[in-house]
């Protein structure tokens, strides 16, 4: 029935409205249990994170202790399956997570993001039983995961990659060699997704992404190390650093689906984690809007609260309205991945890259304005605003840099 059938049923029938009849409405409430998250992980950010934020950015701290007490949330399993010790959410409350954790430090955000996002969801996904069994428990349990795609010479073109994996004489084991870079959680992770090229594969060299193959490397594997820890600008309390695999021995059990059907793997671990990355925005404008309000509130200048003068206003308006527009890209694009992955709908892609693109812009934006705001004090780190401000720069870079983030939404559309 198409929509002039259904106005003139509406008429035929008088007292039936065209909402009874289509039964659907859009509702932009959150539920209960959402709103329970919400609260809960606001609780934890603010009395276990937010005492440390700070001294963890100063000293580029990896955020273990903190880990250890988030376990008692029980939240870390939330992309791993019940039969597996895990505790399943919807994905709009996975996002509610990741977004509460940065308001207050985006440095956890993301480690949580990608243990959940990027390895945890990964092996759920495309694992087989037997790695299911094996590794989703020890990850639901609180065991750190991490994602290992970049190498120094493949960031945005992650299909050059140069890292190589090659089958044992007995066929027991892949050899891996080589290097990755920028990984995540690197120094903690006990279990990383990883990606290496099989160079016996009949598309290694044919294909530019031939033989990429996905694995799932423990850091206890012998020919596994952590290499150099980065110093970086923003994230500081979050570890990123090099893998080195120098005659890495990994399990042919551990090969993720098959040989040489790994890049699709990645991509799509790319397509779920960069709505955790948009939450991780989002999350950051949140705080920085938030710092530049209460600023806003208590500074006084000619008289009255900053508040009360109109540019200032004018600033408040436009950050709360672009935070708004990224809240609602950032759950429509968790809602189309669950409606993927549970009803069969189309691929996120874009709704994720759009996502991204739109709350990483929007997180660079509404930090340097609550820098301005906050006016000289804004720029020292008395107030919080100034590591919002380097947090958010990240979010335009990694897990697809913003320019990637547009080819993947121009190839949707074209
Ligand atoms: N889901 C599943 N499969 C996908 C996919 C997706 N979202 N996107 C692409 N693929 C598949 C394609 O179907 C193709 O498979 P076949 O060769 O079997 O047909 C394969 O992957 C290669 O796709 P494509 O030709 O698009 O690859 P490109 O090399 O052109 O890559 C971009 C395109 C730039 C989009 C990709 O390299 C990318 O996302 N780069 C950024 C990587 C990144 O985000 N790095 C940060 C990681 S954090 S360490």
């Amino acid at each position: 029935m198409d929509f002039v059938e259904l106005l003139f049923l509406c008429k035929r029938i008088k007292k039936a409205s065209l909402l009874a009849l289509t039964g659907r409405v859009m509702d932009f409430t959150q539920t209960d249990e959402q709103e329970m998250i919400r609260e809960l992980v606001r609780d934890f950010a603010e009395t276990v994170l937010s005492p440390t934020v700070e001294a963890r950015d100063e000293n580029q701290t990896a955020p273990s202790e903190e880990w250890l007490q988030f376990l008692e949330y029980g939240l870390q399993g939330v992309t791993v399956p019940e039969e597996y010790g895990g505790s399943p959410i919807d994905d709009v409350s996975e996002s509610i997570i990741i977004e509460e954790l940065a308001r207050v430090d985006p440095s956890f955000a993301v480690m949580y993001c990608v243990h959940v996002g990027l390895c945890c969801k990964t092996i759920a996904l495309h694992g087989n039983d037997e790695q299911k069994e094996r590794y989703l428990p020890r990850l639901a349990e609180g065991e750190v995961g991490a994602y290992s795609l970049s190498e120094a010479g493949a960031g945005t073109d992650a299909a050059a990659m140069t890292c190589k994996a090659k089958l044992s004489d007995d066929g027991t084991h892949y050899i891996l060699n080589g290097e990755k870079m920028w990984v995540t959680n690197g120094t903690q992770a006990k279990i990383i997704v990883l990606f290496a090229k099989d160079v016996d594969h009949p598309e290694y060299g044919v294909k530019k992404h031939g033989g990429t193959t996905a694995f799932i490397v423990e850091s206890s594997f012998e020919g596994f190390s952590v290499g150099k820890k980065e110093d970086k600008l923003g994230i500081r309390s979050s570890d990123t650093c090099t893998l080195i695999l120098q005659d890495c021995k990994v399990p042919v059990e551990n090969v993720i689906k098959q040989v040489g059907k790994g890049f699709p793997i990645a991509m799509n671990a790319l397509d779920n984690s960069r709505i955790g990355i948009a939450a991780q925005a989002l999350g950051i404008s949140q705080g920085a809007f938030e710092s530049a309000l209460k600023y806003a509130h208590e500074r006084e200048a000619f008289g009255k609260p900053i508040a009360h003068h109109q540019m200032i206003m004018a600033y408040l308006s436009d950050m709360a309205t672009r935070i708004d527009a990224s809240r609602l890209l950032v759950y429509k694009a968790s809602w189309a991945k669950q409606q993927h992955y549970e009803n069969g709908g189309p691929r996120h892609s874009k709704e994720a890259s759009m996502a991204k693109l739109y709350a990483g812009d929007t997180a660079m934006w509404v930090s340097e304005r609550a820098i301005q705001v906050l006016g000289g004090y804004g720029y020292t780190k008395e107030f919080p605003v100034e590591r919002f401000f380097r947090d958010a720069k990240i979010t335009q870079i990694y897990e697809g840099t913003q320019e990637v983030q547009r080819i993947v939404i121009a190839r949707a559309l074209l």
